[in-house]
This record gives C-alpha cells, structure tokens and sequence, in this order.
C-alpha cells in the first residue's frame, strides 16, 4: 500500500515538474511533497500502522523515494534556470557584425573658421585677442571715439538703446578703449565680437553681425606699421600673391582713414565678374587713432600715436566661401552648412 503510494506521488511529482515553467512552481511543488504538511511528510507520519519489523524497510522505501524526489527537484531547477539564462541571453544579444550607423559630423560655422584664421595671422604677430561688454555705455561706444551727439549712427534708427545712457555696441571699439584705460602700453589688440544695429536684413545686412577690430598703441608707430601690418593680414587670409591699396576715407575715430581694398583673388587684379571689373575688393577699414581719441583715454597723443582697424567679419567669410547672401550665414540650413 504504502508502495503503492510513493510510486504515485513519484511519478505525480515528476509529471508536475515536468510541466513547471519558473523556479518558484518548483519550490511550490517541493513544498507540497517534502515540507512539513507535504504529501511524503505524511507518509511518513502513517508509519505508526506500519508493523515494527517492517519499518527499516518501509523507512528505506520512503527514503528512497525521498532522494529520487529531490534529484529530480534539482534537475528540473538546474533545466529552468539554464532555460531562463538562455532566453536573456538571447535577448540580450548584440550583433557586433551589424554596420554602424553613420553619425553626421559637427564642424565649425564658416564664421568661426574665418575668425580663428584672423585671429591667428595676428597672434603671429605678436596681437592679444581681448573680449568685452556687448552691452555698453553710451560713452565707450560714441563719445570716446569722437563721434559726436549728433552723428547720425547715434539715431535711435540705427542703434538699439536700452535706455539714454546703456546701448548694444554697434562697434566693439569699447573694447579698445577700456583696454587704453587701463594704461598699459604697448597695445597691440584685436577686439572680435558681436555687435548690433538697427540695420534691416537683405543679403549684405543684418542686426546683428560680427566684428574684428584691431588697435595698436605705442611710441613712434605710423602709418606705414598701419600698411604693413595690415598687408600681412591680407596675405594671409587672401594668399601670398595679394597686394593692397588704400583710399582716403573718413571716420571721426581716425586721422588720417583709409579704406583698404585687397586685389581679386580671382582675377589676380586683371577683372572678373567676381570683382565686378574692378580688379579689387574692399575689405576693411582704418586709420591712425585720432590724437583727440587717445587723450580723451589718458593716452599723451605727444608720446604715443597708434592705428586701428575694423573688419566685417561676415564679409571676409562671404568672400572667403564665395557666398552671396549673408542670411544664410545665420539660417542654420543644414544643407548649406555641411558645405563647409
Ligand atoms: C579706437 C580707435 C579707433 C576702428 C575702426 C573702422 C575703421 C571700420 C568698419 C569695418 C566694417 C565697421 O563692421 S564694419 O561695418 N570699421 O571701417 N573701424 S577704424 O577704429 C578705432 C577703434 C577703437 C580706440
């Protein structure tokens, strides 16, 4: 009888493990034959009607039946476990041979690949590159270059004012002019950065644009350091072979000014569309700083002269990629960008 009834839970047990998906159906079923109310447990508590001398050999049977249980419960345990590891493995998989996926490259805005080349020709020349307030005083960005009250770039129609005294620079020559306060000489500057003016936007305008302005302070310089430097500095944006030329200009800032234009880098000088028949470019313009404007900074105009510049960075950049409409410098078209 009690044969009878271990080979039925046996086989019972395994036709249950059999069917078990998880480690914790199996630990109910080994709770349910081998824990303290299980099915085995309870066998063994009948062994009390078992007659005394039949007892080893039902104890043994029990036993028996015992171990077979338990190799089973572990079988089945170690058989789940290695089929739930395989399954995440398999979830988990990456196929390393897959190609990957090609990831668009940043690069620098064409703005910023013509002013690291700017700054670079000067920092060879011995120029530091100085930063400043976009935001500035009426006096640094008009008054102290000379411009007076009623020049007509102080029109509230060409520069935005924060209120009567506080402005966005139209120019970064404040930059210059708080480095000349300082006192410290000799300057040799260049002041890159954005400005703004109440300008509407077409191909060569916008309210925003970016300047590079250079200033140098110190006994004795003339306006042939202004050429020099400043063919060295078309040389190295425009290549070797490019020649200036200057043409009288005005600014309240300067005297005397110039404009500078370059030689086509196209045509070499002969002509082209590119300089509209001209041969040359303009590019920049300049001049010695004005006696009145050093002074006005605490700088002795008797001891000291000095020259300065300004370059339209947009323009040079313009130039440089052949592009004919400065908006889509900023539109951020990524179809015109990856160009560059
Ligand atoms: C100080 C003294 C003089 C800066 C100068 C120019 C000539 C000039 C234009 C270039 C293109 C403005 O962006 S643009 O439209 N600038 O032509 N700028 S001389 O002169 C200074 C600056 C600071 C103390």
């Amino acid at each position: 009888m009690i044969q009878e009834d271990l080979e039925r839970i046996k086989s019972e047990t395994r036709e249950r493990l059999s069917k078990a998906l998880s480690p914790d159906e199996i630990n109910e079923i080994r709770v349910a034959v081998l824990g303290k109310k299980g099915q085995l447990t309870q066998i063994l508590k009948g062994m009390k009607s078992v007659a005394p001398e039949d007892r080893p050999k039902v104890g043994q049977m029990v036993n028996e039946t015992r171990a077979k249980i338990e190799e089973a419960l572990a079988s089945s345990q170690a058989q789940i476990s290695k089929k739930l590891q395989d399954e995440r493995l398999a979830a988990e998989t990456i196929d390393v041979t897959l190609p990957a996926r090609k990831m668009e490259r940043g690069h620098l805005h064409p703005n910023t690949v013509a002013l690291k080349e700017i700054e670079d020709i000067f920092i060879g020349m011995g120029y530091e590159v100085v930063d400043g307030p976009e935001i500035e005083k009426d006096y640094y960005n008009f008054e102290a270059l000379n411009i007076p009250a009623d020049h007509p770039a102080k029109d509230e129609q060409d520069t935005f004012y924060i209120n009567g005294d506080m402005l966005l620079r139209t120019q970064t020559s404040g930059v210059q002019i708080h480095e000349m306060e300082r006192g410290r000489i000799p300057i040799r500057m260049i002041a890159p950065g954005r400005v703004y003016r109440a300008d509407e936007v077409d191909a060569t305008h916008s309210p925003v644009f970016h300047q590079v302005e250079g200033l140098t302070v110190d006994k004795g310089i003339t306006f042939a350091d202004l050429k020099g430097t400043l063919a060295e500095f078309a040389k190295g944006i425009f290549g070797e072979d490019t020649r200036v030329r200057f043409r009288p200009h005005h600014f309240p800032f300067t005297e005397p000014s110039a404009e500078m234009d370059v030689s086509c880098f196209k045509c070499g000088g002969k002509g082209c569309s590119f300089c509209k028949g001209e041969g040359w470019i303009e590019i920049l313009g300049c001049g010695m700083v004005h006696p009145h404007v050093l002074e006005m900074s605490g700088i002795d105009p008797e001891v000291y002269s000095g020259f300065a510049f300004g370059i339209g960075l947009e323009r040079i950049a313009l130039l440089k990629y052949e592009i004919d409409d400065m908006r889509l410098l900023y539109e951020n078209d990524i179809r015109f960008l990856k160009q560059f």
